[in-house]
């Protein structure tokens, strides 16, 4: 290390002799600066730039928060599930407002931080409560903007607050995660309160008894993994994060068309969808055109025979054969008649496959690679998801019931004294 004298207060040159005695200090000659007349100022700069050492030989050393963010999170939950405190303990300091008083968190921010030498981005939100309770437009506006915070983020994590039932606003929020097709991980938060507290039936309550019953509640979420986390303790924080991390690589992976089509003759082999009135069912082009999510289109000759249960069968068999076990898949339905796959099927046949009703391959007609098919269909960005027939996002089937608060028992794992939907605080 060295040391350098600046003598400063050198306001004209009469008082450079004055300044002059500051070498007795044994640190050599003193630049001499006046900071209130900029009296030497240039030759002090100068000075100063010559003396620092050439960049390519500084260590680099740029803090994770300050590069670009490896992946975005969007927390979301009711109000006083603890989403701040969970962004809090996952920044490693407190850059969120955090109380016991519901609804403090009134607008979504944006955090950087690092962690684990990873840099993220995690947006906390605003707590949501029922519809019928939001008591203002600014209320209402905050929810937008939460929603906005989901579309924006890589993977969404959904806090439950373990000391409560879920309700019906958890189960909306499920609902409104799986149809914008993200990532999400569930989040258990305050475990430290009930771990090993009595149950309604005085056994302890444990991490397989809640997984149950979150399983069993958030039937909107079927393949979301569920992480058991304290933000008081730190615990299941690194836990999180590194789930997240691996939901994000899966919804960014690309399935080659060989590898579906295998899958999807194999699918079709064991079980076709039941044809009707005698028309054959075909699968005539499958191929996944975009990630994040990974979206699977398949051409067939009747979308209105795969729609529906076989189109909820497909994406299990999908889940367990692909690589997506965990995140949502888009599937999209087509008919293959439409002028540009005419166009397509002019170039001349190419082998694919197709079945009969009874789920029997026949002689292939045509397989389009993953760019002709997706200029077949026209392009699938964010606006095809609700352009024509079978482009919805194909979600569990769920009845009204899914979404009203449980009355009956918390059971088996709820603790004696749970409350009913609380997001009062
Ligand atoms: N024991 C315990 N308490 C927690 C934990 N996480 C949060 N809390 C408490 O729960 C209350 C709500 O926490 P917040 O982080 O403000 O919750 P929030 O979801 O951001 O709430 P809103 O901004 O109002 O939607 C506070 O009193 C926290 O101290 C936890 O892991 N353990
Ligand atoms: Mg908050």
């Amino acid at each position: 290390m060295r040391v350098q004298v600046v003598a400063n207060k050198v306001d004209a040159d009469n008082w450079e002799p004055f300044a002059a005695d500051a070498s007795n200090l044994g640190f050599g000659e003193p630049w001499l600066v006046s900071a209130k007349t900029n009296f030497h100022r240039r030759h002090f700069v100068e000075k100063l730039y010559g003396s620092l050492p050439l960049p390519e030989s500084l260590p680099v050393r740029v803090a994770p928060e300050q590069l670009l963010p490896e992946m975005k999170l969007a927390l979301v939950g009711r109000r006083n599930a603890g989403k701040s405190s969970f962004l809090n303990a996952l920044a490693g300091q407190p850059r969120c407002i955090v109380s016991e008083i519901a609804g403090t968190t009134r607008d979504a921010i944006d955090v950087r931080f690092g962690f684990g030498g990873r840099s993220l981005l995690a947006i906390d939100t605003a707590g949501v409560r029922k519809r019928t309770k939001m008591d203002s437009r600014v209320e209402v506006w905050a929810f937008e903007r939460a929603k906005s915070a989901v579309k924006r983020a890589d993977v969404c994590l959904l806090l439950l607050d373990a000391t409560q039932k879920i309700s019906g606003v958890d189960k909306r929020l499920g609902k409104l995660l799986s149809d914008e097709c993200k990532p999400v991980v569930v989040v258990v938060t305050k475990w430290d309160l009930v771990e090993g507290r009595k149950n309604t039936k005085g056994l302890p309550v444990t991490v397989a008894d809640y997984q149950t019953y979150i399983e069993d509640q958030l039937k909107a979420l079927p393949v979301a993994p569920i992480v058991f986390t304290s933000s008081v303790e730190r615990r299941g924080l690194k836990e999180t994060v590194d789930v997240a991390f691996d939901l994000f690589r899966q919804a960014s992976l690309r399935v080659t068309t060989g590898k579906l089509n295998d899958v999807v003759r194999g699918i079709l082999q064991k079980r076709g969808p039941s044809s009707k009135l005698g028309t054959k069912a075909k699968v005539l082009y499958v191929s996944q055109v975009k990630t994040q999510p990974p979206t699977i289109v398949m051409v067939v000759n009747k979308p209105e025979l795969f729609e529906g249960e076989y189109t909820r069968y497909m994406l299990n068999r999908f889940h367990e054969e692909l690589p997506f076990t965990e995140i949502p898949i888009r599937l999209i339905i087509r008919e293959r008649n439409r002028v540009s796959l005419r166009d397509l099927a002019s170039r001349g046949p190419r082998p694919g496959f197709v079945t009969d009703e009874q789920g029997n391959l026949e002689e292939a007609e045509l397989e389009a690679d993953p760019a002709e098919l997706a200029e077949a269909v026209g392009g699938l960005d964010e606006a095809d998801a609700g352009a024509g027939a079978g482009a919805e996002p194909y979600n569990p089937a769920l009845s009204e019931e899914d979404f009203t608060d449980d009355d009956g028992e918390f059971d088996p794992s709820l603790l004696d004294d749970a409350e009913d939907e609380d997001d009062e605080g």
